[in-house]
């Protein structure tokens, strides 16, 4: 997966997408990252890449121009990469105005082969150029945030870890919420007791039939209560008379 962002803040990206798993994936080259200061194509002699709102109001806006070469210069990098002249890579606007980031949207992304995220500051971006070249609009919840930065490394974090490889099996992609339609289970290590707190005792009994029965009654319970959307819609999707033929699989 090759990422390239297009920003105005690159250090934010580069920093925290060097860590961790990610950092991993980048260093052994499963991802690649690119990302670019859209004030680099500033025509401006200050370098300004915003201006005030026609019709007037608050804040300012992105100019379309600078936005326009940045992702240009991008898509003819990938194209004289690819050659594949044809289709343009899927571009992605961050903003809150967008469709709502999920887990399905991920893995439907973690097909590409390239992705540019754009992400937007001030109030908002000219909207002739998101016409142009923005094929994705999409916001990761209802709330505001300062820039794109953040939704942009939220989504790159969620794609990264559905590419193979990226995780290794100690960092276990099965098992995990949203993968059954349910929240995770409780998770519980050494030592035995904490602060007088006992680890359920069917943990220990190494019944495995039986601790995968307690897992998921757990995870039913959990989901109900934190998510009771996600509750209906799991157990019309898995009537009780089915519950126990699925567990076994
Ligand atoms: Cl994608 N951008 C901003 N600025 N705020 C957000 C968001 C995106 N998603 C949720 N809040």
């Amino acid at each position: 997966m090759n990422y390239h962002v297009m920003t105005l803040f690159p250090e934010m990206i580069e920093h925290a997408m060097n860590i961790s798993i990610t950092g991993r994936a980048l260093k052994n080259g499963i991802l690649a990252l690119d990302v670019v200061n859209i004030r680099d194509y500033s025509k401006d002699k200050h370098n300004r890449v915003d201006d005030y709102p026609y019709g007037g109001g608050a804040g300012m806006v992105m100019q379309a121009q600078p936005v326009y070469d940045c992702h240009q210069d991008l898509v003819k990098k990938i194209m004289d990469r690819t050659k594949e002249k044809g289709r343009l890579p899927r571009t992605i606007y961050l903003t809150p105005q967008g469709h709502t980031f999920h887990q399905k949207m991920a893995e439907e992304l973690a097909k590409e082969e390239d992705l540019i995220f754009l992400c937007g500051h001030y109030e908002g971006i000219d909207e002739r150029v998101l016409q142009k070249i923005v094929t994705d609009q999409v916001s990761i919840g209802d709330y505001v945030l300062t820039g794109g930065e953040l939704p942009a490394m939220v989504m790159m974090d969620t794609i990264s870890r559905l590419i193979p490889g990226v995780l290794h099996n100690e960092d276990s992609a099965e098992a995990e919420s949203f993968s059954n339609d349910l929240l995770e289970y409780p998770q519980y290590t050494r030592p035995p007791e904490f602060m007088g707190e006992k680890v359920p005792d069917i943990l220990l009994t190494g019944n495995h039939a039986k601790i995968e029965a307690w897992r998921l009654e757990q995870a039913m319970e959990r989901t109900k209560k934190a998510r009771p959307e996600l509750y209906e819609a799991y157990m019309l999707k898995n009537p009780p008379k089915l519950q126990k033929r699925r567990k076994k699989k």
